[in-house]
């Protein structure tokens, strides 16, 4: 019958959805994508410091981030393809200079305009940094002159497709 039809073809989109999300579980996405920077403050500071896997805090060890003292200096990450965001964590320069982050706002999206800056707001740091959206950029950007360091940006989500959540 029709109706008998209609409800396998249901079963098999519903079953289609739910072992996408069982083939995708989350994880630190950052770690395969790439990442740059508004400018680079000296040899330490590359842009990759942030997804390299380390959390080391101190800044002349190599593993963190430096930009010069932009007017609204920011920090990109490309996924390379669309995912679903569950969370974001940065691990913090430990060493100088903590409070130059307070006022970072993390954006998550898929457009390049303003370098990505003009993606939807994600959270201002030091708020949940908890929250479900689907983008291909994460950008962290601060929105007044100041030097950007981050020593590790981990981004949690999965592959997005297009029945799951
Ligand atoms: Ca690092």
């Amino acid at each position: 019958s029709i109706r008998g039809v209609c409800c396998l073809l249901c079963a098999l989109v519903l079953w289609d959805s739910f072992s996408t999300c069982l083939l995708s579980p989350e994880k630190n996405v950052a770690l395969k994508g790439t990442a740059t920077q508004s400018s680079q403050y000296d040899s330490y500071g590359a842009a990759g410091n942030a997804i390299d896997g380390n959390r080391n805090t101190k800044y002349t060890d190599g593993s963190c981030t430096h930009t010069k003292q932009d007017s609204k200096p920011w920090w990109r990450l490309d996924l390379q393809d669309v995912f679903t965001v569950t969370s974001v964590t940065i691990t913090n320069r430990g060493d100088c200079c903590s409070e130059r982050i307070d006022r970072a706002e993390i954006r998550v999206g898929n457009s390049l305009d303003d370098n990505g800056n003009q993606n939807p707001l994600y959270t201002v740091l030091l708020s949940l940094l908890c929250n479900w959206t689907m983008g291909r950029y994460v950008n962290v950007v601060l929105p007044e002159p100041d030097f950007l360091t981050l020593c590790e940006v981990e981004v949690n989500g999965h592959a997005s497709s297009g029945w799951c959540w």
